[in-house]
């Protein structure tokens, strides 16, 4: 008897230690970035397993890629997806998802309790930034488990939607050169932060990095420089003889916006015009005011040859390109660059001055106003809008035009109060390029300003703007220029976890707190440890 009662209690406790080892606790923890409007802590938990659903009550386009973002995240703990049934009514032990519409366009509502998960949108993009807030949720040791059958997730209310529409990144992708699975993966950690544009910086002095079909030298010849500097711009004329290159083909690109797409981001591409045109130049030198001797830039800086502002065949370029561009973008905005265009080649080009004359331009400035609205009108004319760098304030700016504001806030702040929409990004708060400490990683080599995490986190971009001018004030843009980062894991770094304050900053405006910010990166830091992302500590 007593043998009898030993045995089972034995096989009791080692199934009760089985079963222990197989679920995944939570230990309460409720840490989300961007930090969401609402949020309340319940009792009790919810066991996720791979027997629960998702229940949708309501069915859009973009709710496969909504469920996608989970199934993505379970699969490999439950190795397998969780089932997806349409139904008319909730049910408990699944995820419910349902149809609010009283809800803006990014909002959602997730509500985790024992008996359920109940996510409310209006879009799928709702359902989408519902995921990525439950996916902050999941307790970082299911990852280092290989065999699980339940995961605790804490009861939780969140209310939660954006302060800002435009919450985007831009990447540099001509100093140096990432790969596709590199983009993707930016676009993966941009979708965590809840984040929706990518700014894709496509052409500059020192390569074109866009396959154009009417225009094939562009990366034929423009694609590559024949060798790039070493070191720092300032204290370096050594070059390392090697060939760079690289670029993404049409099928490329669309792969890249679709992902994006699937990621409730839009892809905006920018063709640099009318300065930065080295590497276009190279390729078909009639565009510029010389007509000849130019060759891809091995440096950074500044060039102070441009596009001819002149010649007609430099329009009929900046449209076939333009063109190519919106069949592979369907973005309403399209960046066409406009800062740092030297016009010195144009106060010697006859070309030039007999257009100044002729258009009744008063000077060189008035000439690069000329082109961003030339430019414009044709984009116009297709359905779309032009972003372009502040430095196009300066030349007559039609009231249609997006400015990006980055030599300080003064730009986004002057736009504003015109009555332009503006993107902050003033580089003293966002320049992912600039250094975040004083240590030297790797032996890269430091550019820029000092920009800790914190100061990224201080940004205010309604700083000097009364509630009517805000309204102009689209949302905020950090900006990887890319001229010392040479990997991409570098650029991670660069990117992380710098990138977390800015998107807490367009996310969160109204409720940042720098400490609490901290508390909550220290569990989203842990999910960049297990999705192997570089970031600085
Ligand atoms: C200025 S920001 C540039 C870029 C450089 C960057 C370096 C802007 C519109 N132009 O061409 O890469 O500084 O920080």
């Amino acid at each position: 008897m007593r043998r009898k009662f030993f045995c089972i209690s034995a096989i009791l406790f080692t199934l009760s230690i089985l079963a222990c080892t197989n679920t995944v606790k939570t230990n309460g923890t409720i840490n989300i970035i961007p930090k969401p409007v609402y949020i309340e802590p319940g009792n009790g938990v919810f066991k996720l397993t791979a027997n629960t659903k998702i229940v949708l009550l309501f069915n859009s386009n973009g709710m496969p890629y909504a469920t996608n973002l989970i199934n993505e995240v379970v699969k490999p703990f439950f190795k397998k997806k969780l089932q997806i049934i349409e139904a008319s009514e909730t049910s408990n032990n699944n995820i419910n998802i349902s149809y609010n519409k009283l809800f803006a366009d990014e909002e959602y509502a997730l509500s985790i309790s024992a008996e359920q998960i109940a996510i409310s949108a209006s879009t799928a993009k709702g359902v989408f930034y519902a995921f990525e807030s439950l996916r902050q949720l999941i307790p970082l040791s299911a990852y280092n488990k290989t065999i699980i059958d339940t995961i605790e997730l804490p009861s939780v209310n969140v209310n939660d939607k954006p302060t800002f529409s435009y919450r985007g990144m831009m990447f540099d992708v001509v100093r140096h050169f990432y790969t596709v699975e590199e983009i993707k993966q930016t676009i993966d950690i941009l979708a965590l932060h809840k984040m929706n544009r990518f700014h894709w910086h496509l052409t500059d002095d020192q390569g074109w990095r866009i396959e154009i079909k009417k225009y094939p030298k562009l990366t034929e010849i423009g694609s590559i420089r024949n060798e790039t500097l070493i070191g720092h711009l300032d204290y370096s004329n050594t070059y390392d003889g090697k060939p760079y290159g690289g670029f993404y083909t049409q099928n490329e690109i669309k792969e890249v916006v679709r992902y994006a797409q699937e990621r409730f981001i839009t892809v905006i591409p920018e063709i640099e015009l009318p300065g930065h045109a080295v590497a276009a130049l190279t390729a078909y030198p009639y565009l510029g005011c010389k007509g000849s001797g130019y060759s891809v830039y091995t440096k950074w800086g500044v060039s102070h040859d441009v596009f001819c502002a002149g010649k007609d065949s430099t329009f009929k370029f900046f449209e076939d390109i333009l063109t190519e561009v919106m069949e592979l973008f369907p973005s309403e905005y399209i960046h066409i660059g406009g800062d740092e265009c030297p016009k010195t080649e144009w106060e010697k080009c006859p070309a030039c001055q007999a257009r100044i004359k002729k258009e009744g331009l008063k000077n060189e400035i008035m000439l690069q106003g000329y082109v961003t609205n030339r430019v414009e009108k044709f984009l116009n004319q297709h359905g779309r809008k032009i972003i372009g760098w502040d430095e196009i304030l300066e030349g007559n700016v039609t009231p249609g035009a997006t400015i990006m504001s980055w030599r300080g806030s003064e730009g986004g702040i002057e736009a504003a109060k015109k009555g332009n929409y503006a993107i902050m990004s003033p580089h003293r708060f966002v320049y992912l390029d600039y250094f975040q400490t004083y240590d030297s990683i790797d032996g890269q080599v430091k550019t820029g300003a000092y920009l800790p995490l914190e100061k990224v986190y201080s940004f205010d971009p309604y700083d000097q703007l009364n509630t009517q001018e805000q309204k102009f004030i689209l949302g905020v843009q950090a900006n990887l220029w890319t001229e010392y980062i040479t990997t991409y894991s570098y650029a991670q770094y660069m990117m992380l976890p710098r990138l977390s304050a800015l998107a807490e900053v367009g996310w969160s405006y109204d409720r940042k707190d720098y400490n609490d910010f901290k508390t909550r990166l220290k569990s989203l830091s842990g999910l960049f440890d297990v999705m192997g992302y570089n970031y600085a500590k």
